[in-house]
């Protein structure tokens, strides 16, 4: 799919708008063919033709405050956070703790609450001034450390007992928050502790018609055979694909899931970084009910293991709906199977260049040999109506 960037001056230089309203120098489109590379955090270098652009994004979108307003609102979130910190208060008593990613440092706070001597909190974004600030009129200047800069470039003074992050996108591993959160590794004294622990990722068959076919009419534009005149139907097919690559962010009545779920776990103390550059999740579901398998439902549950309790924040659609909502993956053609029956295959999540995963789904049932899959991006996700934590 190509998109256009325009480009536009403004007082301090060349300034980057994608899709804003401002009046632009000139425009472009971007296409896989371009040369691209990034330049340090916030910059980009493309090539258009014989030209060359250094695109500066001097604020990164994303990191509002109103945006950390509607993330501290996610009540089973914070709430979790706290009572897994508070809950074992042994792990944080004059120990000294690492919040990797900080944003608005909560978790720091609660760490303090709990007893740490120390706090480094450590934000890349521009976020980690207003962090400063929330520190000091708090009088915990002591107490928590904020560092700016990115966790595999800052230097901690010493080792730490704990190590605190948010490092769950959708489906938990989308933007590969985690894998800042297993670098911080380094900075963690042998016998230490992550916060959270292990993470299990969960999926199940769901059957949902109308979902299907709410995404199958997306297309359907492509179906004109007469638009001003011209047949547009050739390229339906592939608009139906490109609709299908898009993982659905929102939430569902359990009632819909056609089986118990699956779960892959990640232990985040062991598990080596490139272990996570490709899942390989195999399946095998016994279908509780007859019907249509539309796709996979997919959510995760995480774990705080301190030494004294464990807490657990889930993101199940039985559970009160977080940020992380559900995601669902539908499958190119859906699959009818009976009662009893087994449906089985893989997903398998590959790392791509896009700070996300691409998503591989086989699965067939196994009495009948019916067979279906898709590949998904999980980089480019579809919020449906209901996703109203979105900044
Ligand atoms: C339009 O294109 C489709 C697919 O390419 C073809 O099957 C169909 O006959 C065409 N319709 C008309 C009215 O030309
Ligand atoms: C967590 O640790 C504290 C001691 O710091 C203990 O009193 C408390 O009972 C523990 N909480 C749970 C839920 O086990």
């Amino acid at each position: 799919m190509c998109q256009t960037l325009s480009v536009s001056f403004c007082l301090c230089g060349l300034n980057q708008c994608v899709s804003a309203n401002r009046a632009s120098v000139f425009q472009f489109t971007v296409s896989k063919e371009m040369d691209c590379c990034q330049v340090g955090g916030q910059s980009f270098l493309v090539t258009v033709g014989k030209l060359s652009l250094l695109l500066q994004f001097r604020n990164p979108t994303g990191y509002c405050l109103s945006q950390q307003h509607n993330l501290l609102q996610d009540y089973p979130r914070i709430s979790t956070y706290q009572r897994a910190i508070l809950a074992n208060e042994t792990d944080f008593r004059d120990k000294v703790v690492l919040d990797v990613c900080c944003l608005s440092s909560i978790l720091s706070f609660f760490a303090v609450q709990a007893g740490a001597a120390r706090v480094y909190a450590v934000e890349s974004s521009p976020l980690a001034k207003f962090t400063q600030i929330l520190v000091q009129s708090n009088s915990l200047s002591e107490q928590i450390r904020v560092l700016e800069g990115e966790v595999e470039e800052v230097s901690l003074p010493e080792m730490v007992d704990v190590i605190v992050s948010e490092p769950m996108g959708y489906m938990l591993l989308s933007d590969r928050l985690m894998e800042r959160f297993l670098q911080a590794r380094k900075w963690l004294k042998p016998n230490g502790l992550m916060f959270p622990s292990c993470g299990d990722i969960h999926l199940a068959p769901f059957s949902d018609e109308q979902l299907y076919f709410e995404h199958y009419a997306r297309a359907s534009f492509w179906q004109q055979r007469s638009f001003y005149g011209v047949n547009l139907s050739s390229l339906h097919s592939a608009a139906v694909d490109e609709f299908f690559k898009q993982p659905i962010v929102d939430t569902f009545d359990v009632q819909i899931l056609m089986a118990r779920s699956v779960k892959h776990c990640i232990n985040f103390k062991e598990v080596k970084e490139e272990d996570l550059h490709r899942i390989e999740i195999p399946f095998v579901f016994t279908l509780l009910q007859s019907g249509l398998v539309h796709g996979l439902a997919f959510w995760f549950d995480v774990a705080y293991i301190g030494s004294k309790s464990t807490v657990w924040l889930s993101t199940a659609p039985t559970e009160p709906l977080t940020r992380w909502y559900q995601v669902r993956c539908l499958l190119q053609t859906p699959l009818f199977a009976k009662q009893g029956q087994t449906l089985s295959g893989t997903v398998l999540l590959v790392y791509n260049n896009r700070q996300s995963y691409d998503i591989h789904i086989t699965a067939n049932v196994d009495q009948s040999g019916f067979r279906s899959g898709n590949v998904l991006d999980l980089k480019n996700p579809y919020f449906s109506k209901h996703n109203h934590y979105a900044c």
